[in-house]
């Protein structure tokens, strides 16, 4: 970061604020929507913006945060692969007096002051959601088997937690096998293959922690002869275009969106934060969603953005 810069015009170089993004991988649709906002709302800004992602494995991310560190960025924006595990690089931020904020997946840490703040899904919500839709879907009766996302992460434990919560109260609806097919397409199949193997004609429902997963999910099913979204009901979570697709085509019952196009609000902080005026964030953002069904996918697929 420069010195010596003399006047506040955004096109000199060394008054740029230079903000760094730690992003998890790019495993699917949803996660490449995510970066492609952030970069762009960071561009809207003026901002220069360093990229690095862990290709979901956190030591990736933890060699980037702290080179970023070290680096003397004016900012850091962290979307956390897993929960825990980041107190230390946390620390050394703050001992440089960076500012970081939380994307997107939240940590757990003992000290709040780590980060100024974060913004994210309310991912436990979309759990609780996917879960009332299956039950009212199914009549309160339905073998279930869950696919999950990465293990620790945060929408993982959410969302299997909140789909847990609202169906605790149905004791028809059981869920049979539960495994995580790690937010990916590819592997979302391959769990679902396995599932078939095992259970075959049992299963009434799937559950995917999101729509990557369910559309491997679905290549499974057709591949075992079944008709997917008729013999085997299936609910995802994230909404992005190729669900909607899906839908249309009626292969997939319903998605509960999870929105990924977060860059504004996250450069809006960082905003915020590099004017001084870090103390008017609220220290938690939960960003609400809806739900769609089927039957209303080919009426707003055209308005999706994602
Ligand atoms: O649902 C999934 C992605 O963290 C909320 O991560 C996000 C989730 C999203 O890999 O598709």
């Amino acid at each position: 970061v420069g010195c010596g810069g003399s006047s506040d015009n955004a096109g000199g170089d060394d008054d740029t604020p230079v903000i760094a993004f730690v992003q998890t991988g790019a495993d699917n649709d949803w996660r490449n929507a995510h970066t492609v906002s952030v970069k762009e709302a960071a561009a809207d800004k003026g901002y220069d913006l360093r990229f690095a992602e862990g290709q979901s494995k956190q030591e990736n991310q933890i060699k980037a945060f702290s080179s970023f560190v070290n680096q003397g960025v004016d900012a850091i924006i962290l979307a956390p692969i897993v929960e825990t595990g980041w107190d230390n690089v946390l620390e050394k931020a703050k001992k440089r007096n960076i500012p970081v904020v939380i994307l997107d997946r939240k940590v757990k840490t003992d000290d709040e002051s780590l980060y100024v703040t974060y913004i994210g899904a309310d991912t436990y919500t979309e759990g609780k959601k996917a879960g009332k839709w299956l039950a009212e879907k199914m009549g309160g009766q339905a073998k279930v088997v869950e696919l999950q996302g990465n293990p620790g992460a945060s929408p993982t434990i959410n969302r299997f937690n909140g789909f847990r919560e609202a169906i605790a109260d149905q004791s028809g609806i059981e869920i049979i096998a539960s495994q995580s097919g790690e937010f990916r397409r590819s592997k979302g199949k391959e769990v679902m293959e396995a599932f078939l193997k095992k259970y075959g004609d049992d299963i009434d429902a799937v559950y995917a922690h999101n729509d990557d997963m369910a559309i491997g999910a679905i290549q499974a099913i057709e591949d075992a002869g079944m008709k997917p979204a008729e013999d085997i009901v299936i609910v995802s979570v994230d909404g992005v275009r190729a669900a909607f697709e899906a839908m249309v085509d009626g292969k997939l019952n319903c998605t509960v969106e999870c929105n990924p196009l977060q860059g504004p609000l996250a450069m809006e902080a960082v905003e915020k934060i590099l004017s001084g005026q870090a103390d008017q964030l609220d220290k938690v953002t939960l960003i609400e969603d809806s739900v769609f069904e089927m039957e209303q996918a080919a009426d707003v697929i055209e308005s999706r953005k994602y």
